[in-house]
């Protein structure tokens, strides 16, 4: 019997004929785990093996989806060579006749319609350089003032927060390193346990130092198991609460009276909006009882070091800009910023959600957080790109605001790299109905998503594993992604797509680069002086130094760490407190007779947003199959809802057919629904259109709802 296994385990071995390994970093979230591919030839075929690699963010953790990573690369389903739409069939095609039909409908629209009937729609899923060359291919290569990113849909809020408030936005204001060091840490409406599983470590040290964690949320999650105290908040009243936090901080005058005098504006007005309010207004808004306010006030307060971080449950409603600026108003007024365990974290999504929205694919902005409407800005990256500053575009719109430009008429045609907008926008249908109603869409993809069997021409894009580039990581940590992988097929990485169009419509001498790192180093030059200055970061040095956080102006900087320890970035110096209304400017979605519950929306871990690439991993997707939405039970049976049953939920706009999950979770007056699913379970049907005034952000998280058995309304 012995000899029987130890022969299997020999031949097993044997098998084993070569074996290579490849660095990567996780093509999801923001933490940006280092990652190794090992790639293992067994006779007749392939196995492959992702293990994490050790560096100053993650530490060789990797979560369950960047374990499985690779799983949706080798997918048989990945695309490998262009397609065209010829009579409604998707066929292959050379890169050659796929640039030809790119060409001529590009032209022609153009010479009908004007440059600014083509629009380009981007990701923070690409690299820095691929973001940057977006920006200057829509402003360049195309001179059309239509360009804006998903990342509309989910930094927006915070990014457009911090700008005001700090005069500069670093999604962290401090490195990761120094959460274990604060005392009182408040976590709004993130859930990091299943977003950002790898940061747990630093959470959880940090209670182990003896940190109290409050957790804003509706609904119990795996995040807020960790928290001291949970506030299980009534959806979209974040600013309430924290006018709420204020309140007691400047009643009870817990305030950091010289920190205000030296350093903050706008304290007086602040004080004056929240004295007017009363408490018993803000409890019945938000559902949190004063005493909880009062708990939270106190100890953020007294505690010598404390830091709050934000997510998209704060930041995705249409006021999510001003709920984020009251967290900051409480940072300010008792001082907590700038020192050790003290500041500000927007907690990023997407793997590149920081870098990408400092370099230009905004509608108002050019690389380095520079200005498309500042004359001195214009006059700098005209310079750098080698055209005249009248013709570089004026600012276009956001991302939702596209659709209906082509709706209006405005925009024909569209180029869309790395994003899947008919299920991740608000208002889905309206959004599909505007793509269908484009005389011509290019979409760059990994797959045939949802939107992109709406293309007329789709080129496929190479992925994590075969593609170099920066990535700057969730605290302000420029990355250099090692990718070696050789690209299948006739796949192209995204920068070599802009280039090879940018060279058919003639442009060419704008965009001559032979690597990523070229792009790069264009990229150092023309963010040089701006608030996101990368000057001084280059490939050598990410290669020896593990990263460098941004700013890094000089060749010698050795990056910043830590922000704003003695002056913010407006140009007196101070930050910018602002007194925020309880009511929202632009009105959310309201609960009434026929739609009385709120929904709101968010993730799972095993998913990654529209679910195109997760869906397509066998051990993630067999983790969930498909949709739910989480129901408390005594809200279940007032509407007659079985658990694990099929449930119609609709809204003013549309609905959807999802599986029920019984949970004492979550509040009795609200539902949740996940988004990574598509078509009956799009739940981005139910979202509607309003956005934030300020940044243009979609109340992803609120909306009015009714909810159903399946069987009912059929
Ligand atoms: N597994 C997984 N990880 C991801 C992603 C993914 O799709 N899947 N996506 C990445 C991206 S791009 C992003 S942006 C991040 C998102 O990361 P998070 O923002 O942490 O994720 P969400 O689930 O959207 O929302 C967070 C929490 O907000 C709560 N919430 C809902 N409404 C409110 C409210 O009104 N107030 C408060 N305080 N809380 C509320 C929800 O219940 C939810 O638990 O995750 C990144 N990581
Ligand atoms: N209801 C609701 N809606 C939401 C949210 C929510 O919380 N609730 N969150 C919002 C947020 S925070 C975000 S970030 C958006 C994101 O939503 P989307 O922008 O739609 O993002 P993905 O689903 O990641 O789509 C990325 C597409 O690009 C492809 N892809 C992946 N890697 C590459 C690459 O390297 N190159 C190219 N060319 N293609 C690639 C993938 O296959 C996929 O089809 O959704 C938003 N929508
Ligand atoms: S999904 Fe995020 S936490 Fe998980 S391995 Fe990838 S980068 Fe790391
Ligand atoms: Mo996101």
């Amino acid at each position: 019997m012995t000899e029987m296994l130890l022969k299997y385990f020999r031949t097993k071995q044997n098998h084993v004929e070569s074996e290579k390994t490849y660095d990567s970093q996780c093509p999801f979230c923001s933490m940006q785990c280092k990652m190794q591919l090992i790639e293992q030839s067994i006779v007749t075929r392939k196995k492959y093996t992702t293990i994490g690699l050790d560096n100053p963010t993650t530490q060789g953790r990797l979560c369950v989806k960047g374990i499985n990573a690779h799983q949706h690369i080798f997918h048989k389903d990945r695309l490998k060579y262009p397609l065209i739409k010829v009579n409604g069939e998707f066929v292959r095609a050379t890169w050659e006749e796929a640039l030809k039909v790119i060409k001529e409908n590009i032209e022609s629209i153009q010479e009908r319609n004007g440059k600014n009937a083509m629009s380009v729609y981007g990701s923070a899923s690409i690299t820095n350089e691929e973001a940057y060359l977006l920006g200057k291919f829509a402003r360049v290569g195309l001179e059309t003032k239509y360009i804006d990113y998903n990342g509309r849909l989910c930094m927006s809020s915070a990014a457009s927060a911090a700008t005001q408030t700090f005069g500069m936005d670093r999604g962290f204001t401090n490195s990761i390193g120094e959460i274990p060091s604060s005392r009182c840490i408040i976590l709004a409406g993130t859930n990091i346990a299943e977003c950002q599983p790898t940061i747990m470590p630093y959470f959880e040290k940090a209670k182990e130092n003896g940190a109290y964690i409050i957790a804003i949320d509706p609904r119990e999650t795996a995040t807020t198991k960790l928290a001291d105290l949970h506030i299980k908040i009534k959806p979209g009243t974040d600013a309430a609460f924290a006018n709420g936090v204020l309140k007691v901080i400047i009643e009870e005058q817990l305030y950091n009276e010289s920190f205000i005098s030296e350093r903050v504006s706008g304290f007086e007005e602040v004080k004056e909006n929240v004295t007017s309010m009363s408490f018993e207004e803000i409890e019945s808004m938000t559902g949190v009882p004063i005493e909880q306010i009062r708990r939270v006030a106190h100890r953020f307060a007294k505690e010598e070091t404390g830091m709050i971080f934000t997510a998209r449950g704060v930041e995705q409603q249409t006021d999510g800009s001003a709920a984020v600026r009251n967290f900051l108003n409480i940072i300010l007024s008792v001082g907590k910023i700038g020192k050790v365990g003290c500041g500000y974290g927007a907690i990023t999504g997407q793997g590149n959600g920081q870098g990408a929205r400092e370099h230009g694919q905004k509608a108002d902005q050019l690389p380095g957080y520079r200005l498309i409407e500042n004359e001195e800005h214009r006059a700098y990256i005209a310079k750098v790109w080698g055209v005249n500053k009248e013709e570089l575009p004026r600012k276009g719109v956001s991302a939702y605001e596209m659709f209906e430009k082509i709706h209006d008429g405005d925009i024909s045609g569209m180029l869309l790299m790395c994003s899947n907008p008919i299920v991740s926008n608000p208002n889905a249908k309206f959004v599909e109905e505007a793509l269908k109603k484009l005389s011509f869409l290019v979409v760059v993809d990994l797959f045939v998503s949802e939107t992109a069997q709406l293309a007329d021409v789709i080129l496929p894009a190479s992925s994590y594993l075969e593609d170099e580039g920066t990535m700057t990581n969730v605290e302000g940590r420029v990355t250099l992604r090692e990718a070696s992988y050789p690209c299948p097929e006739e796949v192209k990485h995204d920068w070599q797509i802009l280039c090879e169009i940018a060279h058919v419509l003639g442009k060419g001498k704008y965009f001559p680069f032979k690597s990523a790192e070229d792009i790069f180093n264009e990229l150092r030059v023309a963010s040089k002086g701006g608030l996101a200055d990368y000057y001084g970061v280059t490939y050598e040095r990410l290669r020896a130094e593990k990263g460098l956080l941004w700013p890094c102006p000089t060749l010698e900087h050795k990056g910043t760490v830590r922000l704003f320890e003695n002056s913010f970035a407006h140009s007196d110096g101070r930050a910018k407190m602002v007194s925020v209304s309880n009511v929202p400017l632009v009105s959310k979605d309201k609960v009434s007779e026929e739609f009385p519950l709120y929904l709101t929306t968010g993730r799972v871990v095993s998913h990654y947003l529209t679910g195109v690439q997760t869906r397509k991993s066998a051990a993630l997707a067999a983790r969930n199959v498909e949709s739910h939405v989480e129901i408390h039970p005594i809200t279940a049976l007032k509407y007659g809802i079985q658990d694990e049953t099929l449930v119609k939920i609709s809204s003013r706009r549309g609905s959807i057919v999802v599986r029920s999950k019984w949970s004492e979770s979550i509040r009795q007056d609200t539902l949740f629904v996940p988004f990574h699913w598509a078509n009956s379970q799009n739940v981005n049907f139910l979202v509607g259109s309003e956005l934030d005034p300020t940044c243009r952000m979609p109340g992803f998280k609120l909306s009015a709802v009714k909810i159903s058995t399946a069987m009912d309304v059929v």
